[in-house]
């Protein structure tokens, strides 16, 4: 993988300031409309409270998603299927697509691949807009990458159930994560061929789904700037997820592929991409996709970018195990920094810790399989823990540090278990 760019920090705090200040452009959604959601997104419990509400009245089905969701793979949330994380234990490094969670803010659209194209237009361009068929992108320069897409409030029922937080949004537990190996043309390729601007700063890359209404305010369609910077690094216009065609529900025929970086950057359903040469702001990098709360200020921290360390066992929680019997425990841990070097595991609550047998070469933006033995011996309640540490020096802490949205939680989850 190629290195982190360096501009990244340095571009979130400058287009913080620039929007603070007034001078980036709000794209599709008036600033005053912007400022307003702004003002309750830091209240908890508000913005993205509908989800939660849809969450509860989750029918078997979620409605719009078109892939088959049998209840051992997956727990609906809302519009969104969580995998369960028991069912990748048969699964190999890479989830399939039978297993792959969704997470959709309205459905998923069928689109056909003869009848779709994408433009790249904007103010960042040399010249006007360019147009590119299915067959156009395919035919650029392919490249393949393994990524995970990881929701960035993957783990946020966790704020509430160990940390007695409250926070807004679905109350995912660890499923919100899958690997895919990802084929598709370089999107650095389509803006050169576009013609990027040398004055170009972001790029604003939209979904063909549905105009998100979100209590009553029209968000317009799903849509979150990125900075020039990371789109020229490593992004793939995807076309093909684990060598096949991509499914319907992750984006057919087009989707972004932004490695490391929090899902929502993961623009599926590809419908244009604006080239600016000024800064951009949409809901999805302002209102949604930072940090509020009291540790950071009010209008709230820099745009989300690279997702957080984390571990999860392929076991459910409280399940049962049998004394003096031997089990393989095995999970996954993952990083959107640097890549994870060791885990650890207890089981018993924490006071000792062994290292797991790690099962693939670690690397960014990726998990790595697991496995340690443990014979079970006293009958009754057993809290296992999985703690990652990654190349940085960087270890899961014991208390995640509390946004009113719930995003990056990295703290060790507590994983409740019954030998008997
Ligand atoms: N067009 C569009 N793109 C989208 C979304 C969406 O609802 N519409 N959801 C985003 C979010 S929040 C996440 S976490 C990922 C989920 O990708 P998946 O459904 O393929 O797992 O897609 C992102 N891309
Ligand atoms: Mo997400």
């Amino acid at each position: 993988m190629s290195p982190v760019p360096p501009t990244e920090s340095v571009y979130d705090r400058i287009r913080l300031r620039q929007w603070r200040l007034g001078r980036a452009r709000t794209a599709g959604v008036e600033r005053r409309t912007l400022l307003k959601l702004l003002a309750t997104a830091s209240a908890a419990g508000s913005f993205a409270a509908a989800g939660q509400a849809s969450a509860r009245a989750a029918a078997p089905a979620a409605p719009g998603i078109v892939k088959p969701l049998p209840p051992e793979v997956f727990t609906v949330r809302g519009t969104n299927a969580e995998t369960n994380f028991a069912a990748l234990r048969s699964t190999g490094h890479l989830t399939p697509a039978s297993h792959f969670f969704v997470r959709n803010h309205t459905s998923t659209p069928r689109i056909a691949a003869a009848d779709w194209k994408l433009t790249v237009w904007g103010s960042g361009l040399r010249g006007p807009a360019v147009e590119f068929g299915y067959d156009d992108l395919r035919a650029l320069p392919p490249v393949t990458r393994t990524a995970f897409v990881e929701c960035a409030g993957n783990g946020r029922s966790y704020y509430t159930t160990q940390q007695n937080q409250q926070v807004s949004g679905t109350a995912w537990t660890l499923g919100a994560i899958g690997v895919g190996r990802w084929r598709g043309a370089r999107l650095s390729d389509v803006l050169r061929r576009a013609g990027l601007a040398a004055g170009a700063v972001d790029i604003l890359p939209r979904g063909l789904d549905a105009e998100v209404i979100s209590e009553g305010t029209n968000l317009g369609r799903v849509r979150r700037p990125l900075p020039v910077a990371k789109a020229l690094d490593d992004v793939l216009l995807a076309y093909e997820m684990n060598s096949e065609p991509l499914p319907p529900d992750h984006g057919f025929p087009v989707r972004l592929i932004v490695p490391s970086w929090v899902g929502i950057s993961n623009i599926k359903w590809l419908g244009d991409i604006e080239v600016s040469d000024e800064p951009l702001v949409s809901p999805w990098n302002t209102t949604l996709y930072r940090l509020f709360g009291d540790n950071y200020p009010p209008e709230g921290s820099a745009p989300l970018a690279r997702q957080t360390l984390k571990s999860a066992f392929e076991l459910a929680q409280g399940a049962t195990v049998t004394a003096g019997r031997k089990q393989m425990l095995t999970g996954r841990s993952w990083s959107g920094g640097a890549p994870v070097r060791s885990v650890e595991i207890s089981t018993d609550g924490g006071t000792h810790w062994h290292h797991a047998r790690l099962r693939d070469t670690p690397r960014r933006g990726d998990w790595v399989r697991w496995s340690a033995e443990w014979v079970p011996r006293e009958p009754g309640p057993a809290v296992l823990l999985a703690r990652a540490t990654d190349s940085s020096g960087r270890r899961q802490p014991e208390v995640a540090v509390p946004n009113t949205q719930g995003y990056l939680f990295d703290a060790v989850v507590r994983h409740s278990v019954t030998v008997v």
